[in-house]
């Protein structure tokens, strides 16, 4: 029987990009061959991995697609979610649609390679269930979200929860859910739906799940058992879990070159959390979208001083802040050094978050961090922002109750969310205060963190 050979075509987009690459290298290892799709800029994200799997011997191709920005009337370079202006997002799916076809000849052309024998493709391609057709091979569809949050989102859209609700931020009960969860149109508008302009996006996004041979999530069913059998009863399809995909691959290198671009390297980071007490650090990041604005950045700076404990603060690039923002944290730097550390650039989280000195993580509630998180033990301060973070914060407080939520109740306006709001200093200092120390409900909080994790550990063992 020929090898199996699954092409992967992840969302250009850290967040859907590095969990894809992770199940790839993951299928990898069991000896099917895997070939990534990217645009160049993402390539070259996704390159340092590639590589370092490919020296250790597993049989991972990169195959790279060039946009072609001026057919699509896009500017050069816009290649990827974190650097597509709002106005251009559209475009930017269309041009990507239309990579169908050099896909495709590519890789029935491609000598050297056996034919694909399946595609794994983010939901956010509907564009991939031709490419499989084309090809004649399954086409499974990839999210990087929890189950809990793909159901909330189709019980709320099955039954109607929020027909006849005109205020966007009143919360309304989730349906169909054994536990009570309530959430407001704001904080969970469905993926596209709802959005003008993208209805038709929308339904192409839900037909090509329907009629994909399957789901593939990353998240571990002894985390989740009653949503993932919950989604996969009320879809009718296969669902199969093979989080939490950022344990498969423990090689420091490997890890190291995770998402790529590391500005400060993974020894020097990690030689800042030697010298520091066991679960001592707080690890604050909002991921590779969120970005928070100026006043916001200073409070949430301001809070992490007054908390008192050793931080790790990932503040991205200093070309993504203002002046203000750009002298406080250089001052803060200064004030805090030995005690906080500011990664101006890309961290190497994942190694953060295993390293035995942190303690807590200030999280935007992406699906990967929050999974990472609880993989790694920690407890969270759950600071959701937009698309599923609002229910992926449920998820980490009311769930799993690892969580200290920040910010959750604020009135939001959805795509607009954080602008407007400020999470004062006092809040910030209050919820990392609560995650690190917090009496005996701080103590059950880390408890369960560390029972979810040695469950997460036991789901990527041969029989998990
Ligand atoms: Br920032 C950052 N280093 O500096 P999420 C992120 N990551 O390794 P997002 C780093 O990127 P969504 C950094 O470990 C995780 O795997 C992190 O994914 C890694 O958030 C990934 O948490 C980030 O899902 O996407 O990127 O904002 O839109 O899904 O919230």
């Amino acid at each position: 029987m020929a090898a199996a050979h699954f092409v992967f075509v992840p969302l250009m987009a850290q967040g859907h990009l590095i969990p894809a690459v992770d199940t790839a290298l993951l299928l990898a290892t069991h000896g099917a061959l895997c070939t990534v799709v990217a645009t160049p800029a993402t390539a070259a994200r996704v390159r340092p991995t590639v590589d370092s799997a490919r020296r250790s011997g597993l049989p991972v191709l990169l195959a790279e697609f060039p946009l072609d920005y001026a057919g699509a009337g896009l500017p050069e370079g816009v290649d990827n979610m974190d650097n597509v202006p709002s106005e251009f997002m559209a475009r930017y799916f269309a041009a990507v649609a239309r990579l169908r076809e050099p896909v495709e000849r590519h890789l029935l052309l491609h000598a050297g390679a056996p034919r694909p024998t399946c595609v794994v493709a983010d939901f956010c391609h509907p564009w991939a269930s031709e490419l499989a057709a084309g090809l004649a091979v399954p086409r499974l569809t990839f999210f990087s979200m929890c189950a809990f949050c793909l159901l909330c989102q189709h019980n709320v859209e099955r039954f109607g929860a929020y027909d006849g609700v005109a205020d966007d931020n009143a919360p309304v009960v989730v349906p169909g859910l054994a536990r009570r969860i309530e959430v407001t149109r704001a904080q969970a508008p469905g993926f596209f739906r709802g959005v003008p302009g993208w209805e038709k996006f929308a339904d192409d996004v839900e037909r090509a799940r329907a009629e994909s041979d399957g789901v593939v999530i990353n998240t571990f069913l002894e985390m989740e058992p009653e949503y993932v059998a919950g989604y996969a009863d009320s879809r009718g399809m296969k669902v199969w879990t093979v989080g939490p995909v950022s344990l498969y691959h423990q090689s420091t290198a490997t890890l190291a070159a995770r998402g790529n671009t590391a500005a400060i390297g993974a020894d020097e980071c990690l030689r800042w959390l030697d010298g520091k007490e066991p679960g001592s650090v707080v690890y604050v990041s909002f991921g590779s979208i969120v970005h928070p604005e100026e006043k916001q950045a200073m409070e949430l700076g301001l809070g992490l001083e007054a908390s008192g404990h050793p931080f790790i603060w990932v503040v991205k690039s200093p070309d993504r802040h203002g002046e203000a923002a750009l002298a406080f944290l250089r001052e803060l730097e200064a004030r805090v050094t030995g005690r906080g550390l500011l990664i101006w650039g890309w961290a190497p989280q994942a190694l953060i978050l295993s390293h035995p000195a942190a303690g807590a993580f200030v999280t935007h509630c992406g699906w990967n961090s929050t999974l990472e998180a609880a993989t790694a033990g920690l407890p969270v301060v759950a600071w959701p922002h937009f698309t599923d973070q609002f229910l992926n914060a449920k998820m980490a407080v009311e769930v799993l109750g690892i969580g200290v939520g920040v910010g959750v109740e604020e009135p939001l306006v959805y795509q607009r969310v954080r602008k407007e709001i400020v999470v004062a200093r006092g809040t910030v200092e209050a919820a990392v205060r609560s995650a690190m120390d917090g009496g005996e409900e701080g103590e059950a909080r880390r408890r369960r963190a560390r029972a979810l994790a040695a469950k997460a550990r036991a789901a990527v063992r041969e029989g998990g």
